[in-house]
């Protein structure tokens, strides 16, 4: 296994329905198709014991401690964290809906500091490329308006798009989401490609530096 190449952690992030879970659905059948192992992923994964605790907690039936529940948010990444590791040194790309800077934006967002809300995703396998859905948290609330979670209102997701924009780094690629469905899928594909066969092997590790 040694000599083949890895995979690519590619991330999607953005705001509420800026299009992310159906832009990964696109984005996945599309690398399919050019043959490459890929997978979609989703943080949180709820299908976990701690994953089904966020669950509850974003549902609204639990209350939880702010810090509390981004350590779960963060665990629920780290039980997940060999699994990823030995896919992508496997050769499968993971495209991955939401990651440790939906972790970081969306608690920053509370109030709570900053360089404690990252030093948790230290060590987590770092993304190739992060592709930012950018739409305004405005332009978002019309679009078929938010669910009935907790943090989909748009007071809030305007904190987090501001805490979003001060994550950005040289792996991120900024996309307009405002355009059409396949517009936004075009935009990305070029990028992915390029990523995807820029991999080399051994995997980098979050740092946030
Ligand atoms: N969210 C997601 C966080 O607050 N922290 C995290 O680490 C992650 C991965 O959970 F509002 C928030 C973002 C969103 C909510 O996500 C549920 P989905 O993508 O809507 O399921
Ligand atoms: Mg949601």
């Amino acid at each position: 296994m040694g000599a083949e190449k890895r995979g690519a952690l590619i991330v999607l992030e953005g705001l509420d329905r800026s299009g992310k879970s159906s832009q990964c659905h696109r984005l996945v059948e599309f690398l399919k198709g050019t043959g490459l192992k890929v997978e979609a992923w989703r943080f949180p994964d709820r299908t976990t014991a701690i994953g089904s605790s966020i669950s509850a907690y974003l549902g609204g039936g639990a209350e939880l401690d702010d810090r509390a529940v981004h350590l779960l948010f963060s665990a629920n990444r780290w039980e997940k964290r060999l699994q990823m590791e030995r896919k992508l040194m496997a050769g499968t790309t993971l495209v991955v809906d939401r990651y440790s800077y939906s972790g970081v934006a969306f608690s920053a967002a509370k109030g709570l500091d900053l360089e404690w809300c990252k030093a948790p995703e230290v060590g987590l396998p770092a993304a190739d490329l992060v592709l930012y859905l950018d739409i305004s948290p405005e332009e978002a609330a019309v679009r078929g308006g938010y669910g009935d979670e907790r943090y989909e209102q748009l007071d809030f997701q305007k904190k987090v798009a501001l805490q979003y924009k001060g994550l950005q780094g040289k792996r991120w690629k900024i996309v307009d989401a405002r355009q059409s469905f396949d517009q936004v899928h075009e935009l990305m594909r070029e990028t992915c490609v390029k990523t995807v066969s820029n991999c080399l092997n051994g995997c980098h590790h979050l740092s946030w530096l």
